[in-house]
């Protein structure tokens, strides 16, 4: 008994404190400006959780429209949080929406922000201001579970000894992680620097250019594989997956495809239990829907649209099974949540796996044009919800919103300085509390850049295909400018620039104002 009061005691401290903050933040954001002094007071801001899903389409969550491929759980987040219809990655490739999310910093900025193989090395400067090292900095303890892809070491990575810098020289204080992506190697989780599992008499060596002797590729020897290749993806065969790049040893380490949601999902849970004194900030970087796509048995051929339906299945059931962990640990009215995708969607992507063939009436890009690798809309423009119960008011919010904003407008909660530079403090729009969002904002696709002011998008001439035909996307590769009008042109249709070359002339002077005069210098995509 005495035990049951001491926990309602707890508990209602806790609720007390929490109103408080509620109560404060509440003053501050009416107010302006007064974060520093709240912080002073001792006052306790909410938990953080970034979910980020890997290439998930706008259009592949039942929130924003799909009804082939349901998505529950997300839905249920969407629709108990607020919506975003103008919620965009930076960039429509991982590495620089990743760098994009975490620095605030505009990839296009960083040369070395583009798709990185395995053994690059990091390139988030360690003296640079990060996201969760901002948030460390005003006492959370901060997290990461899931895909990394931003480089580790310094380019001469043993894979044998601690590995770093990484996630945890750049403000992590505890780290999960692949290196890189499910297709590439080396093909073994990282726990704080140290491969997990790894036994000594095995050690690991990588390669991305030359193959270990004696060892099998997915090229030489296509008997080995169960999933085939399509377009690059055939030089070490882990698991029977042809990957990208070679490796060689670290048996006991390798992870099991299939199991990799339920790894990243329990590590997620556990750390949440872990710091749930808080105030943590967990940045779950899931690896779904990227290939291979790779569901656990238990949700394969559940949706009837191959694996890449499946582990959207897959990935709503971890969100949903992460929630209950949230909800049981009483932590749904003191934790902000944050979840997007990194870019939009692909369907053949390296692997023949019936993504395409198995498509049906789904459409993953929802209404716009492109995909992943594209500067037209569907290569950044995502799915992206807002959830904090009872603080966040559900709906749906039109508001221009980037996940680059996702720095200054934190900063702002937690306290801290929230002038950013490329990063904008919109708060209020990510809480609901206020219509307005960002006025301009840059998007980038493989080193290419585009702009979007108001309902417009700019899209200037760039060099190479209209279409990459490995992966069937139209990358917005046009010989003369491009100019759209979104409300009245959803999927980009009908070029305006000839017709509306007052409109093309000031977007072309705004876009260069932040962009500068070069983004003409350009590299060629080349999926490997
Ligand atoms: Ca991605």
């Amino acid at each position: 008994m005495e035990q049951l009061e001491g926990n309602v005691g707890l508990y209602r401290a806790k609720c007390f404190r929490n109103f408080l903050w509620t109560l404060v933040a509440g003053l501050i954001w009416g107010c302006g400006g007064k974060q520093q002094e709240a912080a002073r007071e001792g006052m306790r801001p909410p938990n953080i959780v970034v979910i980020y899903l890997d290439d998930l389409g706008y259009g592949d969550v039942g929130f924003n429209g799909a009804s082939e491929l349901k998505t529950p759980n997300m839905d249920r987040l969407a629709s108990e949080g607020l919506k975003f219809t103008n919620g965009y990655a930076t960039s429509a490739t991982c590495t620089p929406s990743r760098y994009a999310l975490l620095t605030g910093v505009y990839p296009w900025r960083k040369k070395e922000a583009k798709i990185l193989p395995g053994t690059a090395p990091l390139i988030i400067d360690t003296a640079q201001r990060t996201l969760p090292g901002m948030l460390r900095e005003q006492g959370y303890h901060t997290g990461i579970v899931g895909k990394w892809h931003l480089g580790l070491g310094d380019g001469q990575v043993d894979w044998n000894r601690r590995i770093a810098p990484g996630p945890n020289e750049v403000g992590f204080d505890y780290s999960f992680i692949m290196a890189a992506t499910q297709d590439r190697v080396p093909t073994v989780y990282i726990r704080d620097g140290r491969v997990v599992g790894l036994d000594p008499e095995d050690p690991i060596s990588v390669d991305y250019e030359n193959n270990f002797p004696g060892q099998p590729s997915g090229l030489d020897h296509p008997e080995l594989v169960r999933m085939q290749w399509h377009h690059g993806h055939n030089n070490s065969i882990v698991n029977g997956i042809p990957r990208i790049g070679y490796m060689v040893g670290g048996q006991a380490a390798q992870w099991k495809d299939e199991d990799m949601a339920d790894t990243f999902l329990e590590e997620a849970r556990k750390y949440v239990k872990d710091h749930k004194e808080g105030p943590f900030f967990l940045y779950y970087a899931m690896q779904q829907p990227h290939v291979p796509r790779t569901p656990h048995p238990r949700f394969e051929g559940t949706t009837g649209m191959g694996p890449r339906g499946d582990v959207i299945a897959e990935a709503d059931w971890c969100v949903g099974e992460f929630m209950k962990t949230l909800e049981a640990e009483g932590l749904l009215e003191n934790t902000l949540i944050v979840l997007t995708s990194d870019n939009g969607p692909v369907l053949n992507d390296g692997y023949y796996d019936e993504a395409v063939e198995k498509l049906g009436e789904h459409t993953p890009a929802g209404p716009f044009r492109g995909g992943k690798y594209s500067l037209f809309e569907a290569g950044t423009h995502v799915p992206l919800v807002t959830y904090w119960k009872g603080n966040i008011e559900p709906g749906t919010s039109e508001a221009l919103v980037c996940q680059v904003d996702l720095m200054a407008s934190l900063a702002a909660l937690a306290g801290a300085d929230a002038r950013q530079g490329d990063s904008e403090d919109l708060l209020g729009a990510f809480l609901g509390q206020s219509g307005e969002g960002r006025e301009t904002l840059v998007i980038e696709a493989t080193s290419r850049t585009a702009f979007r002011k108001g309902d417009w998008v700019l899209i200037p001439p760039y060099a190479g295909p209209a279409t990459n035909t490995q992966v069937d996307i139209e990358l917005g590769n046009s010989e003369v400018f491009q100019l759209y009008n979104l409300r009245e042109d959803i999927g980009q249709q009908n070029n305006l620039a000839g017709t509306r070359s007052g409109k093309l002339q000031e977007m072309v002077r705004e876009f260069e104002q932040i962009r500068g005069k070069d983004y003409g210098k350009i590299q060629a995509l080349e999926l490997k």
